[in-house]
């Protein structure tokens, strides 16, 4: 028979050891498929936590647990712990994350976008705030690539838009940079574009090329259009109550996998564009490919300013901060 001092110390033992290794399992779910951008992001995330902790990741890649406002939802909550969203959708709940759709205002080159990503006083200091605010802990942000058009017939300028029914994110000032952009802006979730393309209740949606090639946007569409308008830009958060429960061993893991799968998706995204480009090209020959000139772009360029100023109506009470801050950190990567 065991003595009772003993029975004390197993005890104390065993409390030891689940305290010591609260090993549990991490949800994360994310709007794309495991072998698009975001899956490919989260399973860095994963392995990098994986090999420095004892926790494990389980990912949810998109079409497992609704669309991206629920695992949003999920994770305000806490069913999720990690949550990908981008601000297409994040927009209609944080009004200040509608600056990323004010056309032409991120740069095109790869790298100046990294940079800035990486060192925006904007997104690092002033967004976590605001993220805090509903719940979230924003970990990161990353751009997703050069975000184009493709239609049912070919576009040169606004014109070419009239009465299109233009898929776009669920986020107002997406919905007023197509309307000046001169189309029938439609807000919709992701799940419903392909079989609304197909149907003709929509003509147009926009995405990276990447995106338009793995989620076959070339079948029921016959024209890619490359504007220059924008670059897609995601979100990595985290449960902020989750975060802040963290031990300070177990938040350094978070962030460094973080950091990790920041550098490595930047990484694996060169030659993303035009890889797809090419694998869309070989899919459908008939497709068709157009670069707008300058002056092709200009007129869709002249509705920046009016979009803008849409945005300091719209944006929230640190809209015009946000958007000063996030053009001097530009300048800033720029001019280096
Ligand atoms: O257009 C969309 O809704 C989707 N586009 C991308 C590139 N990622 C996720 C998002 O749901």
């Amino acid at each position: 028979m065991l003595s009772k001092k003993h029975a004390v110390c197993g005890v104390l033992a065993l409390l030891m050891t689940s305290s010591a290794a609260v090993a549990d399992t991490w949800r994360y779910a994310f709007e794309e498929a495991m072998d698009e951008v975001q899956g490919k992001f989260a399973q860095k995330f994963k392995e990098e936590v994986e090999a420095n902790s004892d926790h494990s990741v389980q990912l949810f890649p998109f079409g497992t647990l609704g669309e991206s406002d629920s695992i949003l939802e999920q994770t305000q909550s806490g069913i999720l712990q990690f949550v990908d969203q981008s601000p297409g959708f994040t927009g209609s709940l944080i009004p200040e994350a509608q600056v990323f759709f004010v056309p032409y205002l991120l740069p095109q080159d790869e790298e100046v976008l990294a940079t800035f990503f990486k060192e925006s006083k904007a997104i690092n200091e002033m967004f976590p705030p605001l993220y805090a605010e509903q719940g979230l802990e924003l970990l990161t942000m990353f751009p997703e690539g050069e975000v184009m058009m493709t239609t049912t017939e070919p576009v040169t300028g606004p014109a070419d838009l009239d009465e299109v029914k233009f898929r776009v994110m669920t986020n107002p000032l997406l919905v007023e940079s197509y309307q000046a952009f001169g189309a029938t802006p439609t807000p919709l979730p992701w799940g419903e574009v392909y079989g609304a393309l197909q149907t003709g209740i929509i003509q147009g949606q926009e995405n990276p090329a990447f995106f338009i090639e793995s989620t076959k946007m070339y079948e029921v569409t016959d024209h890619i259009t490359r504007t220059g308008h924008n670059n897609f830009t995601t979100a990595v958060m985290a449960n902020k109550d989750f975060y802040d429960g963290l031990s300070d061993a177990d938040k350094t893991v978070v962030d460094n996998a973080i950091d990790a799968a920041f550098d490595y998706i930047i990484e694996y995204q060169k030659g993303l564009t035009e890889e797809a480009l090419d694998k869309i090209k070989e899919a459908k020959p008939s497709i068709t490919i157009t670069s707008l000139s300058e002056e092709e772009r200009q007129p869709f360029m002249d509705t920046a300013a009016s979009v803008e100023e849409e945005f300091l109506e719209i944006g929230g009470d640190q809209a015009q901060a946000i958007l000063d801050q996030l053009k001097a950190d530009l300048e800033a990567v720029q001019s280096n």
